[in-house]
């Protein structure tokens, strides 16, 4: 008995240990899965990060049962037979050859003509682009194309500005010098002398008629998959372009155009012809055997 309450302190003092260190571990556990939960709470790692477009690729229904989302009825969808064209050995030898170097052609070209661009031929690529893969078919993604030169110079105002920080203080003396031998900065005189701009914003998640919202499943995937359309719809007219994600702009982008809350910016395109004088960064690609792996 005297020896058990002579160890009371003792086994007092162990258990406050074995207390203090599972609370200790739990506490870290939970800032741990906050940080996965939200990327930008973590991200002063990484300031590139645009907080604006978190991915809410896992956004389901099921993660929103007490708001507004809404369960589909799943519909009666008719399946049709599916008959695309067959060509022979030779001939899709001959287009799969023609097709790529048609797309090795494509080059990111930053000096652009305000050479006029037909209306139609801006309507059909965008249509190309409409065809992409998206999760579920729920197409979320809207592409808005502005040839208003006043609308045309906000959007160089506003990216200029965020760019201007972007490069002198966000990105970091990493990605700068890397950037260097691209020659590229914060001014970014295409995006008056351009034509058309088109904005590619994905859909969060879509607005169903009964006001519910309806989730978009991969919408992140699905518009950029379409972004690779759209950039090979100009490749094929002869049209260029540069591929730009405007670091933090995306919220007064969408402000300017009047887009809803469930649209994010994912890219911005200058669309035209290349100026006159254009020139580009005298790159070559990876081998096949650089980017392929055969098992
Ligand atoms: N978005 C910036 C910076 C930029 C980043 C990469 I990675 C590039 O390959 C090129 C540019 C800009 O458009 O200047």
């Amino acid at each position: 008995m005297a020896l058990v309450s002579a160890l009371t302190p003792v086994f007092v003092a162990v258990l406050c240990v074995v207390i203090a260190f599972i609370f200790k571990n739990r506490r870290a556990g939970e800032s741990e899965s906050r940080e996965k939960l939200s990327p930008a709470a973590g991200s002063s790692s990484r300031p590139w990060v645009d907080e604006d477009l978190e991915d809410d690729t896992c956004v389901s229904a099921k993660d929103h049962e007490d708001d507004d989302w809404a369960v589909e009825e799943t519909e009666n969808l008719l399946h049709v037979p599916y008959t695309p064209p067959r060509y022979s050995v030779e001939e899709m030898l001959e287009r799969s050859q023609q097709f790529y170097k048609l797309l090795n052609q494509r080059r990111s070209v930053r000096f652009i003509s305000p050479e006029p661009v037909p209306r139609e031929v801006i309507d059909n690529v965008i249509w190309a682009a409409g065809t992409a893969p998206s999760g579920a078919h729920t197409e979320p993604w809207t592409f808005v194309v502005v040839e208003d030169a006043e609308t045309k110079h906000k959007i160089r105002e506003i990216v200029e500005e965020e760019e201007e920080i972007n490069y002198k203080q966000r990105m970091g003396d990493k990605w700068v010098h890397d950037l260097r031998r691209l020659r590229t900065n914060w001014v970014k005189e295409y995006l008056d002398t351009a034509p058309y701009l088109i904005l590619v914003f994905k859909q969060t998640y879509g607005i169903l008629p009964n006001g519910k919202k309806k989730t978009h499943y991969y919408n992140e995937i699905s518009v950029s998959i379409s972004c690779g359309l759209l950039l090979a719809a100009l490749q094929n007219v002869g049209l260029v372009t540069v591929t730009s994600t405007p670091l933090n702009c995306g919220p007064k982008l969408r402000v300017l155009l009047q887009r809803p809350a469930n649209e994010k910016l994912l890219m911005l395109l200058p669309v035209g012809f290349p100026a006159p004088d254009a020139t580009v960064p005298d790159l070559s690609r990876k081998d096949l055997s650089d980017i392929m792996v055969f098992v």
